[in-house]
């Protein structure tokens, strides 16, 4: 373990220009470039991209009982949590002849990107698509890259599923943000784009952020966590490297008023790296940017939290709740030693689509927010427009803009 390190998001020109090149190339030729980009990167000829119904539907029957009960469990907790979030529309009719309000409306269609290969996670097929049924969004296209046999991850198809997605085509990377943002002859084009991807769809996505809305782009998996004398160390450990076994880039920091603490989470995460499958993914994580820092007290660990503002805070101290009041700066906060992280990553109900790199300081956890619109609105009567209209028209004046003023005084004068 060693001293924080920030880790390097500088992009490099050459990715940009392909990016470029490839999102003007589907903006112009629609579905031929998407066939074309698909034979070059994903080494696959299709003729259709759209994934059948009853694909899926035969997927799902397929699927083993205890991942459909599992899916069953999540999809429920995600529900629920997302449906508290949901707001009103709102009306003031508080001043006599004045009526205001905001309106809440859903995005119409909504593009969800899974990626391919190994970070093709169901759960977070879940944590995007849910919070935008709940919103009120009426069509979530998913996409997605094909494998070399054409096909896409089975498990994805399965959750895609169960949590309503209308719409799967097989189709990845910067073509794939491209068709969504700006339509071709088979995939219509989106309200806004959703979900995790490697340096180029995160790029890609940014590039077309204007045309449609895109989510935060999420960087690697990080967690933070508060260990008092009474932490155990095995638990610690244990949750240290679920996030470190994510990606070689993902940063995983124990922030202890323990010395003891310390040094046994150091001889215990040698011990439980040895028994996991991801050994050296972990390694490297753990070597580049783990860290242990000890601290003098509480006061000082939540100092330190509030200022990486992490995406995961796990407080495995004795009274966890005393503290929540005090972190300013986190994704997610888990309480206590029976709330760890990977239970947020797949049951709580929470979303674990969440701010990293510090943006936690100003980007919250996606949710239905993300899939909603407001709208205001404004009723003047006569009377109260006219006992305001010579301070919008002195207003306008100062702006130099007597057609505004004009709009106001030719309803005085009547
Ligand atoms: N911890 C990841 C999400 C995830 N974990 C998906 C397992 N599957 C980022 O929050
Ligand atoms: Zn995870």
């Amino acid at each position: 373990m060693n001293s924080l390190k920030k880790r390097d998001n500088e992009v490099q020109e050459h990715v940009l220009q392909d990016v470029d090149k490839i999102l003007m190339d589907v903006k112009n030729k629609g579905d031929a470039a998407l066939l074309e980009y698909t034979y070059k990167f994903d080494r696959v000829l299709l003729n259709d991209l759209k994934v059948p119904r009853e694909e899926m539907e035969r997927a799902y029957e397929k699927a083993d009982k205890s991942y459909i009960d599992a899916l069953k469990i999540s999809i429920e907790n995600i529900k629920d949590f997302h449906q508290k979030q949901l707001r009103n529309s709102w009306i003031d009719n508080g001043k006599t002849g004045i009526i205001l309000g905001q309106q809440i409306r859903p995005l119409k269609r909504v593009g969800v990107y899974v990626p391919g290969g190994k970070a093709a996670y169901p759960s977070s097929v879940l944590m995007n698509v849910i919070p935008a049924k709940v919103a009120g969004v009426e069509e979530v296209i998913m996409v997605t890259p094909p494998d070399r046999d054409g096909e896409v991850n089975e498990a994805v198809l399965v959750a895609a599923y169960m949590a309503g997605v209308d719409h799967i085509y097989k189709i990845g990377g910067v073509q794939a943000v491209g068709a969504l943002a700006y339509g071709t002859e088979s995939i219509e084009k989106v309200d806004k784009i959703v979900g995790p991807g490697n340096i180029y769809v995160a790029l890609a996505k940014k590039q077309v952020f204007g045309d449609v809305d895109i989510d935060m782009i999420a960087g690697p998996s990080e967690i933070l966590v508060i260990g008092d004398e009474s932490a155990n160390e095995k638990f610690v450990s244990a949750d240290l490297i679920s996030q470190a076994e994510h990606d070689e880039l993902a940063s995983s920091i124990l922030v202890t008023t323990s010395d003891e603490l310390a040094k046994k989470v150091q001889v215990e995460l040698k011990r439980q790296i040895e028994e996991r499958n991801r050994k050296e993914i972990i390694e490297k994580s753990l070597n580049d940017y783990g860290v242990i820092i000890v601290v003098e007290n509480m006061e000082k660990a939540i100092e330190v939290a509030n200022k990486i503002g992490p995406e995961h805070l796990e407080l495995m101290v004795k009274d966890p709740f005393v503290y929540l009041g005090q972190i300013k700066n986190a994704g997610s906060v888990f309480l206590g030693a029976y709330s760890p992280e990977p239970l947020g990553d797949y049951m709580a109900g929470p979303n674990h689509v969440l701010p990293t790199n510090g943006t936690a300081r100003f980007f919250s956890p996606l949710g239905v927010d993300d899939f909603i619109k407001k709208s205001s609105y404004i009723y003047y009567s006569k009377e109260a427009l006219e006992s305001i209209g010579e301070n919008i028209i002195n207003f306008a004046n100062v702006e130099g803009l007597d057609g505004h003023g004009n709009s106001i005084k030719v309803r005085l004068e009547e």
